[in-house]
């Protein structure tokens, strides 16, 4: 065979190969190519001991206060329950957390959620508390009232209120405190939204505002918990490991940020323990690094009062 022979067969070998798409055909990546929030995921153990070594910058205050609020059904109760397992590293269920999701809150007291450290003689708390509350629901006299979440804020509600969404606490009420301690009221006011729903109803968002604007003006701390991420993006369902790739959670983070005004590094994405019965590594990454956050916050705050 002749060489020119050959050079033409190679040439025709090594062409391209084009396969003409049309423009429905070509889909989007739901995930970037590189996380766009550093998340260290085998670091589990380094913040567990800087939770589990943290004490309140000043004497007189034993616990941290970390104040949940959002709506019905976001997962506050259950947030409360993710942190018990990931403290205690078994499965736990200190906070209530209703079976399924429906408009009327589940919650309906006051509580504090205490965490045990340590076992037998040597048995303590952290000094890291949560305070459950009733959820906010669509609609005026629904859900908790915003006004006793701004009373709480001040330490004036006693331990196992029950929330009347027709008639917020007053001060003649047993429910009522009116001289609390420093570790009575709230050092961080913590948001829970679900990822898994649309728009926040308008009514919700204004008592959250007005929630917010109260926190403002005492300077307490606040920052948002993002739920439900399992639920809210396939990607992310299939391996948490991608929640800072998807661009639909990240979408979702920024719609809420500025619905809310939380700015998005003091957003928190994590999913709570819900259907599993074993512990799991990845939920608790994000667990903690939304609570180590949380510790960090609070203490800035505990700090200047
Ligand atoms: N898949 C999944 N389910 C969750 C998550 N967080 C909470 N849930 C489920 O959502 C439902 C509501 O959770 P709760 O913790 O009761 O919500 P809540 O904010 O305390 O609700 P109220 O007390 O009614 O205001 C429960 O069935 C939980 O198991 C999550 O991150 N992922
Ligand atoms: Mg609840």
């Amino acid at each position: 065979m002749d060489l020119r022979r050959i050079a033409l067969i190679r040439h025709h070998v090594s062409r391209p190969f084009f396969v003409p798409l049309n423009e429905e055909d070509v889909v989007e990546s739901p995930v970037l190519d590189e996380p766009w929030r550093e998340l260290r995921w085998g670091e589990n153990q380094m913040n567990l001991k800087y939770v589990q070594k943290y004490k309140p910058a000043q004497d007189d205050i034993m616990y941290l206060r970390v104040l949940l609020y959002g709506p019905v059904g976001a997962g506050k109760s259950s947030f409360i329950n993710s942190v018990s397992n990931v403290l205690r590293g078994r499965m736990t269920i200190p906070a209530l957390a209703s079976a399924t999701t429906s408009d009327k809150s589940f919650t309906k007291k006051y509580e504090t959620h205490k965490f045990i450290k340590g076992r037998g003689s040597s048995k303590t708390f952290y000094p890291v508390v949560f305070n459950d509350i009733m959820g906010l629901e669509d609609g005026t006299n629904r859900g908790v009232h915003a006004d006793d979440i701004k009373l709480a804020l001040r330490g004036h509600v006693r331990e196992g209120h029950k929330f009347n969404p027709v008639a917020p606490l007053t001060q003649d009420d047993p429910g009522y405190n009116p001289t609390p301690f420093a570790d009575d009221k709230v050092h961080v006011l913590v948001c829970v939204m679900s990822a898994n729903t649309p728009q926040m109803k308008s009514s919700v968002l204004e008592k959250m505002k007005s929630i917010r604007e109260t926190a403002s003006d005492l300077g307490i701390p606040q920052m948002a918990m993002m739920t439900h991420i399992d639920e809210a993006c396939g990607e992310t369902e299939r391996d948490l490991r991608n929640v800072y790739k998807s661009k639909h959670l990240r979408k979702k983070m920024k719609d809420f940020s500025s619905a809310v005004g939380i700015p998005m590094n003091c957003i928190f994405p994590v999913k709570n323990y819900s259907e599993e019965i074993d512990m799991n590594d990845d939920i608790d990454a994000l667990v903690l690094s939304a609570l180590r956050n949380m510790i960090n916050f609070g203490d800035d705050f505990i700090e200047r009062i």
